[in-house]
């Protein structure tokens, strides 16, 4: 039977910050209310909304999968954390390569539930994971809800690149799809930022709407591209925690 620990989680924050993490949290505890169950695989992304989401397991019977190759990547790092501190079982996809549901975040969600993911620099292995579940479950604030990409998430499209290839890849994409292609740097603009797997990211500030199915299979045949931000597919549902404190199911 599904957990349903109720609680009342919205406080009137006082500032549109506070409502979104409030939102997150609504959004992560709806997310595992309806669709995890105990002794089920559970594998979980990165982000500041997963971490509510996990919060919510709470029982040291749920396993997370999660392929944490020793890393220094810091989202890597904080979800072995937060899979550690609640005490739950740490596994990944050699030991189970079929997931009972994934649950992750999102940068920005469109009608078709089509995602943009990536914005915090991992994509790929949540994209493996998500691909590895029965059921792929999102969770986002009101931010993240849009018609159309491109409304409310400006930073373009995230694609992990083979360091070798970024320039051709970028000047690629830039020629066959418009817009431009940006190699992503660190904070500190001392280089480039560094996935968990030790490639780059280029950010696709793409110029208008694209057949998103197509251009995200275009782009991954391109040699060099490991993979993209572009969820095409891949999300059975999203909950939205909104600004009322509501759940918008989508
Ligand atoms: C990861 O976390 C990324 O794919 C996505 O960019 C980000 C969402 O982070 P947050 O929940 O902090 O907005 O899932």
């Amino acid at each position: 039977t599904p957990k349903l620990k109720h609680v009342s989680l919205f406080r009137s924050p006082s500032s549109r910050h506070g409502m979104a993490e409030e939102a997150k949290k609504l959004a992560g505890y709806a997310a595992v209310d309806n669709h995890v169950q105990n002794n089920q695989v559970v594998g979980v992304g990165s982000g500041s909304t997963i971490v509510y989401a996990v919060d919510r397991l709470g029982e040291e019977t749920i396993i997370l999968v999660r392929w944490l190759w020793p890393s220094t990547f810091d989202l890597v790092l904080q979800a072995r954390q937060l899979i550690l501190q609640h005490g739950l079982t740490l596994s990944d996809l050699d030991r189970h390569p079929e997931l009972d549901v994934a649950i992750d975040g999102a940068d920005e969600v469109d009608a078709a539930l089509t995602l943009i993911k990536g914005g915090g620099g991992c994509l790929t292995q949540e994209k493996i994971v998500a691909g590895c579940a029965k059921h792929f479950i999102v969770i986002a604030d009101f931010r993240k809800d849009s018609s159309v990409l491109g409304q409310q998430w400006k930073k373009g499209v995230p694609i992990e690149v083979i360091p070798m290839a970024y320039v051709p890849v970028s000047r690629t994409i830039a020629k066959r799809f418009g817009g431009e292609a940006v190699l992503r740097m660190a904070i500190s603009k001392a280089g480039p930022v560094v996935t968990d797997n030790s490639n780059f990211i280029l950010d696709w500030k793409f110029e208008h709407t694209h057949n998103w199915k197509e251009v995200n299979i275009a782009i991954k045949m391109i040699p060099g591209v490991v993979e993209t931000g572009l969820f095409v597919g891949m999300a059975e549902r999203v909950y939205f925690g909104m600004e009322d404190g509501n759940v918008g199911v989508r």
